[in-house]
């Protein structure tokens, strides 16, 4: 076929504690999201121990979509959408994440939420895990290095799917489950596994150690989902940034695929149910003791995913460094600038090619079914005197991916569920969690400073992207 199917699913993306707000509302707890500061472009945002009185958190009250949903719900409708991405706060259902009984008012904030959806035809894609560990399983547990978290995490998500199993197909359980594998990030560590690390500790091991519990928790969830409910599709979600060699040196190419090793076993193990070989060597010559049991085998095997969730927002180039085997080869201790690209005010690399090698990659590799629930452009907007938003930029990197994206189905054949850029709605910014790095198609007046007044306003990308829905990918 030459272009989309009827079927293909357009929508946006978004997450519970980027949005919501209302962090002590309906017997919330606090969770990893309500313990971060505001940092700057380059610089990580900080993580307090436990909410510190003078200190402004801007994911407490973040858009306020917990009170505004059904005006915000309205907007998407007019744009088209056909479905929508946020994830469960794992603390508005276990305000702890260890009490015995859900919190019926969280169960009941989602249940009206997936109503709202349903009754304006949008289907609802939820990630049951993104970046919102209760932060009690910090303090008390050290986050998801203790194997105690898997069992509870595994109780979280079936209160999820028993009480929405008529309500939500699609689910993925540990979003982003890869970022850690940059683990001298003290954030990506935190928000991925609520790690954090003492000076001397072993922190690549920590890491191992936690994203392994995640796999466990992640295949034990997805077998116990169709247990519960057979139509349910559950995949995983991972971070694409592809890595490509600096040079035609085989030197920079081997490096760049060890680096693409580093960071995409994780998908090996949610598709395959097992390790591959050159992690389990890796291990075996750094002297890492990862703690795997039989029964850990054996539900890894028992729970591999339905399709790959992934996102997508820029490329990556590494060069072999000299001093570095290629055991500790990594993206960023060798990573260079790609001079063929251009980045945003970021640093982010633009790459729209990027993401049909992607797609074709995933697809080579896995065989699986791909559905992009993530892509698009951090940028500063500037509202008129009329109060318009002209985001030409914005619309000119979603419409290159777009396209690269319908050349990756129509020409080269992957098997693509659907198309939900992230932060359709302006929301906080994950890594530095700043306000003014805006993705949306929707204008939320509010800065950095914790000033505005919330109001919602259409950008020129709104209009854009409704027709492109509209004309299923055809009017870019
Ligand atoms: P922000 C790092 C690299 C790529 C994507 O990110 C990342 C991160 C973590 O910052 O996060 C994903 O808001 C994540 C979303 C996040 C979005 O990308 O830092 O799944 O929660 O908001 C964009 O610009």
């Amino acid at each position: 076929s030459n272009s989309l199917s009827k079927e293909f699913l357009w929508g946006g993306a978004v997450a519970a504690h980027q949005l919501e707000g209302g962090w002590q509302e309906g017997g919330k707890g606090i969770s990893v999201a309500d313990v971060m500061t505001v940092g700057k472009p380059g610089q990580e945002r900080a993580i307090t121990n436990g909410v510190m009185p003078d200190e402004y958190y801007p994911n407490h009250d973040a858009i306020d979509f917990y009170h505004r949903y059904k005006g915000d719900i309205a907007l998407l409708k007019e744009m088209g959408f056909k479905c929508f991405r946020t994830s469960i706060a794992w603390t508005r259902i276990y305000p702890t994440g260890e009490e015995s009984e859900p919190n019926e008012a969280g169960l009941k904030f989602y249940d009206d939420l997936f109503d709202e959806l349903l009754k304006n035809d949008i289907e609802p894609i939820i990630t049951l895990s993104h970046f919102e560990l209760p932060y009690n399983l910090v303090t008390k547990y050290g986050g998801f290095r203790n194997r105690k978290l898997i069992d509870l995490f595994v109780k979280f998500a079936a209160t999820c799917f028993t009480r929405y199993q008529n309500k939500v197909k699609y689910w993925m359980t540990f979003n982003e489950i890869n970022n850690q594998a940059n683990y001298d990030s003290d954030f990506l560590v935190f928000t991925n596994s609520g790690l954090r690390f003492k000076p001397g500790e072993n922190r690549e091991e920590g890491m191992y150690q936690s994203a392994h519990n995640e796999l466990v928790a992640s295949a034990r969830v997805v077998k116990l989902g169709h247990e519960i409910n057979p139509d349910f599709q559950i995949g995983c979600m991972i971070a694409m940034g592809p890595v490509y060699p600096a040079t035609m040196n085989p030197d920079d190419v081997l490096a760049a695929q060890k680096a693409m090793e580093k960071n995409y076993f994780f998908a090996d193990v949610h598709v395959n149910g097992f390790y591959p070989e050159f992690l389990k060597k890796y291990w075996a010559r750094k002297g890492f003791d990862i703690n795997i049991t039989p029964q850990d085998e054996a539900d890894l095997k028992a729970g591999t995913v339905d399709y790959i969730g992934f996102s997508y927002y820029m490329s990556h180039a590494v060069k072999k460094n000299s001093e570095t085997p290629f055991d500790d080869m990594t993206p960023q201790n060798s990573q260079v600038k790609n001079t063929y690209l251009e980045a945003s005010d970021w640093g982010w690399q633009i790459d729209p090619k990027g993401l049909r090698y992607a797609l074709n990659w995933f697809t080579d590799k896995y065989h699986l079914p791909l559905f992009i629930v993530e892509n698009g452009f951090g940028a500063y907007d500037k509202v008129e005197a009329d109060g318009k938003i002209h985001d030409s930029y914005r619309i000119d990197y979603l419409r290159e991916h777009i396209r690269q994206m319908i050349l990756a189905v129509v020409e080269d054949g992957v098997d693509l569920i659907g198309y939900t850029p992230w932060g359709c709605i302006d929301l906080v910014s994950a890594g530095t969690g700043e306000m003014d790095k805006r993705y949306g198609f929707i204008y939320v007046d509010k800065n950095n400073k914790n000033e505005g007044t919330l109001k919602r306003s259409k950008k020129d990308s709104f209009y854009w992207f409704k027709d492109v829905i509209a004309s299923n990918g055809e009017n870019l």
